[in-house]
């Protein structure tokens, strides 16, 4: 049977091209899990199947995703993910490794300054990326790389980031590889024990690795194969020539929502997206941010989002998702980049977008009031920052420079200051 191998086995993967590829039927999937042990003990010991929650209108559906016949532990074993990756059996790699994985700068460059990827360089690569380009060196039958996170134009990145490290590493790539850009999208909570019982209960039977998401599921792919791939136009899949419009309207639609709401809503001391999205303000607040952000998109897709809008507000309502706003919050400096700044950059004057980043600003502030943890691979960076800018004005215009804003007038810094001010309250 035809292969695919995927990088990053987490909650997203197994909700989406894995159900996606199981209804195309007739391929099977290498799973790599890239560094969390307890995850591939527990597929490992059920052979590498799970069960899949889906809430729907009609209530909880579970379906078992058994198309993950061999498992690997990146961490462990990273020379036998570098030999699957280079096997001619494997047509496809796909890759889910979030906005961090790709190791990229904000000129959307690889970084070769990333401790992972200057690590790579010198010993056994560990990386999704160096891992990547070293079993694509090997390699001289054609392959098809398909990037699945919410990185703008994911694939041309990843090319290029790929082409980056094969210079820096003397590595040549002689095959023939394609890297189509995507567009994917279902809303698909961390696991909870809640979850957990709930699905066990729904399927009847001990679940060590389930996974819950919501009925909506949407994947978009360029048209860009090296060879064959599943028939995934008969699930649901859509196959186009540019994806781009698609990806602009969902990372600033769905995804820069997400960011305002889970930092904002935090603040304003809610937990869960359902929850932000039913207070008054946050939800007003919403519905500006996606009017400046309708501005920007492109003709193709501007006729579908009032619908599109319409769609989110149902999809985020739902109580039972339990969608924790924290999960979100996660890799603000990185996310931002990709979401918020489109629209500052689009647009003359992008006020709500401004406020998005003065909430993301204020909510780093208060972690470090509150001592929590945050969950961004630039924290220790965020925090020299705010050690060495006392005065707001100033750390408001340092941290827009480490997630990449384009340049912005003093009265710009004078209102972003104003604004975090007023939200820290
Ligand atoms: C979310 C996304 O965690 C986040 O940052 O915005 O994971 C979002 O749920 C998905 O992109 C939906 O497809």
């Amino acid at each position: 049977m035809p292969r695919i191998l995927h990088l990053g086995l987490g909650n997203f993967h197994r909700a989406h091209q894995a159900w996606h590829t199981t209804r195309a039927g007739g391929w099977q999937i290498t799973g790599v899990v890239m560094g969390n042990r307890a995850l591939f003990d527990s597929l490992r010991r059920q052979g590498g199947a799970y069960h899949l929650g889906i809430r729907g209108a009609q209530g909880l559906h579970v379906e078992r995703i058994a198309v993950h016949d061999r498992l690997l532990l990146a961490r462990d074993e990273p020379q036998a993910v570098i030999a699957a990756i280079a096997d001619p059996e494997v047509d496809i790699v796909t890759l889910t490794i979030t906005e961090k994985g790709y190791c990229l700068g904000p000129d959307g460059r690889l970084d070769l300054a990333n401790p992972s990827i200057a690590a790579d360089l010198n010993n056994t690569p560990r990386s999704a990326i160096g891992m990547l380009t070293h079993g694509l060196s090997r390699r001289n039958t054609p392959i098809t790389v398909v990037s699945c996170d919410n990185v703008s134009g994911n694939g041309h990145k990843l090319r290029a980031a790929v082409k980056e490290f094969s210079r820096a590493a003397g590595l040549s790539l002689t095959a023939d590889i394609h890297f189509p850009d995507t567009m994917v999208d279902r809303i698909t909570p961390a696991t909870t024990d809640a979850i957990r019982a709930e699905i066990e209960a729904a399927s009847g039977l001990t679940e060590r690795a389930p996974v819950m998401t919501e009925a909506f599921s949407e994947w978009i792919i360029e048209d860009d194969f090296a060879g064959p791939r599943p028939a995934w136009e008969t699930a649901g899949v859509e196959i186009v020539p540019d994806v781009a419009p698609y990806e602009m309207r969902k990372l600033r639609l769905l995804n820069a929502a997400h960011s305002f709401l889970a930092y904002a809503g935090l603040l304003a001391g809610h937990r869960y997206v359902h929850e932000a999205m039913a207070d008054p303000a946050l939800r007003a607040s919403v519905e500006r941010l996606w009017d400046e952000a309708q501005a920007t998109l492109p003709e193709a897709v501007l006729s579908t989002t009032p619908a599109y809008r319409a769609a989110l507000v149902e999809r985020f309502a739902v109580t039972e998702m339990r969608h924790e706003l924290a999960q979100i919050a996660c890799d603000g400096s990185l996310k931002l980049h990709e979401r918020v700044l489109p629209l500052i950059a689009g647009l003359d004057d992008a006020p709500q977008a401004r406020q998005a980043i003065a909430a993301w600003i204020a909510f780093v502030l208060r972690r470090r009031d509150t001592g929590e943890a945050l969950r961004d691979p630039n924290a220790d960076r965020i925090a020299n920052l705010v050690e060495d800018n006392p005065s707001t004005r100033a750390l408001c215009q340092a941290l827009s420079g480490l997630i990449g804003l384009p340049k912005a007038s003093s009265d710009w810094f004078d209102k972003l200051a104003s604004e975090v001010v007023r939200l820290r309250g």
